[in-house]
């Protein structure tokens, strides 16, 4: 640190120069994030100093969080819904394999994921000590339910499915997963981090949330389609006995108990999520998951054009292409043509995010900037 504080304008001139080497996201199409929605922005800088650890100090701040769970409860049926705002889909995951855990004592505990689930079930297993068995997927990219069967064993405590998975956008098949829930009697996570935000916006979709019986929780991502800003996680469970496996005594503050996993804990971020939700409503949601899907049928379009196609139909604004060498492709249309794409692993693809920052001319250059690449590798 400097002896002397820079002046504003001089500390201005840095901040400047940063964000000048940090990318627009107007060339990214690997990212689930995108710009927050203008109302999301002022609530943020509004409640810039609200800390969620001591709620008892900002009543208004909780009961803003408080009416977030409630829409939450009601966009994805559950009237018993509890919860809390967390940091995004792996302190979510985090909380909700740690309730797992809790609420059902073995000595060698064990859940079961599809291969397919993201990395933070492995940073969970590490940090729980718990062991991460991977369910194989089908042809579709779903999770093989009889391979999920034949993994659980007298150790295991719950099951994850995925809502949109983060490489193919895939949606496990829930309804299947909760009856298997129901019958083993296994606390079932669904990881709708991308997908929550998406799924009860579209036309049409499968069950994937309360309304099955068997899901005891699930995680949604404010943050990614929901439009809030960084860091904006939802964590919400069907009961409040597997919110109670999370309680912390907090003596001194004031409140007297914390279920969540950090202790301070932005209040910038329920504001956000609270005035963009109150403000888009579901038809607002609509009209930008609709936008999302065209952008997503015509670049699929577009590239089936050049002779690309993707490894499945898009169920969701994730888009994966099955191209030669996707690893080598990202790197030269990084490097050569200046585009942020990334790779699914299995099967190796080229992974598109349509984001709302893209829009059809954007698509058009980068699918003229594709086909050139393409011919040079
Ligand atoms: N669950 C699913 C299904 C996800 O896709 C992700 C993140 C998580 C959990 C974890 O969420 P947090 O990152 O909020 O903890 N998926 C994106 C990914 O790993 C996150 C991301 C976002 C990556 C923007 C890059 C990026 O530019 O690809």
């Amino acid at each position: 640190m400097n002896e002397n504080g820079l002046n504003e304008k001089e500390v201005l001139s840095l901040l400047n120069k940063a964000k000048s080497n940090d990318l627009q996201y107007n060339h990214v199409l690997s990212s689930m994030c995108t710009y927050p929605h203008e109302i999301a922005v002022k609530a943020h800088v509004k409640f810039i100093e609200s800390n969620m650890g001591d709620f008892g100090l900002f009543q208004g701040t909780y009961n803003m969080e408080q009416e977030i769970i409630k829409m939450l409860g009601n966009m994805l049926h559950c009237s018993t819904v509890n919860g809390y705002l967390t940091t995004g889909g792996t302190e979510s995951n985090i909380q909700a394999i740690r309730s797992m855990r809790n609420s059902h004592i073995v000595n060698d505990p064990n859940i079961v994921v599809p291969e397919s689930a993201h990395f933070s079930f492995d940073k969970i297993a590490d940090i729980l000590n718990i062991k991460v068995k991977k369910a194989d997927i089908d042809d579709e990219l779903k999770v093989c339910l009889d391979s999920v069967e034949s993994l659980i064993d007298d150790n295991t405590v719950g099951l994850v499915g995925i809502a949109g998975s983060t490489e193919f956008g895939q949606v496990d098949p829930i309804s299947d997963l909760s009856k298997i829930a129901v019958d083993n009697n296994l606390f079932l996570h669904i990881d709708a981090a991308f997908g929550g935000f998406v799924l009860p916006f579209l036309p049409k979709s499968e069950q994937f949330d309360f309304s099955l019986t068997g899901v005891s929780s699930l995680a949604i991502d404010p943050h990614k389609m929901g439009l809030s800003t960084i860091p904006s996680g939802v964590l919400l469970f069907r009961d409040m006995e597997d919110l109670i496996h999370l309680k912390a005594d907090t003596p001194y503050l004031t409140i007297d108990t914390q279920y969540t996993l950090t202790g301070t804990r932005s209040g910038a971020t329920v504001a956000a999520t609270y005035a963009v939700m109150k403000h888009l409503g579901n038809e607002g949601y609509r009209k930008i998951v609709s936008r999302s899907m065209h952008l997503t049928d015509y670049f699929v379009k577009s590239v089936k054009e050049i002779g690309i196609y993707p490894v499945i139909d898009p169920i969701m604004n994730v888009i994966a292409l099955d191209v030669p060498e996707p690893a080598k492709l990202r790197s030269k249309l990084s490097k050569e043509y200046n585009w942020q794409v990334s790779i699914a692993q299995k099967p190796a693809a080229l992974r598109i995010v349509m984001m709302p920052h893209m829009d059809f001319e954007t698509i058009d250059l980068f699918v003229g900037d594709l086909q050139k690449a393409l011919d040079e590798i």
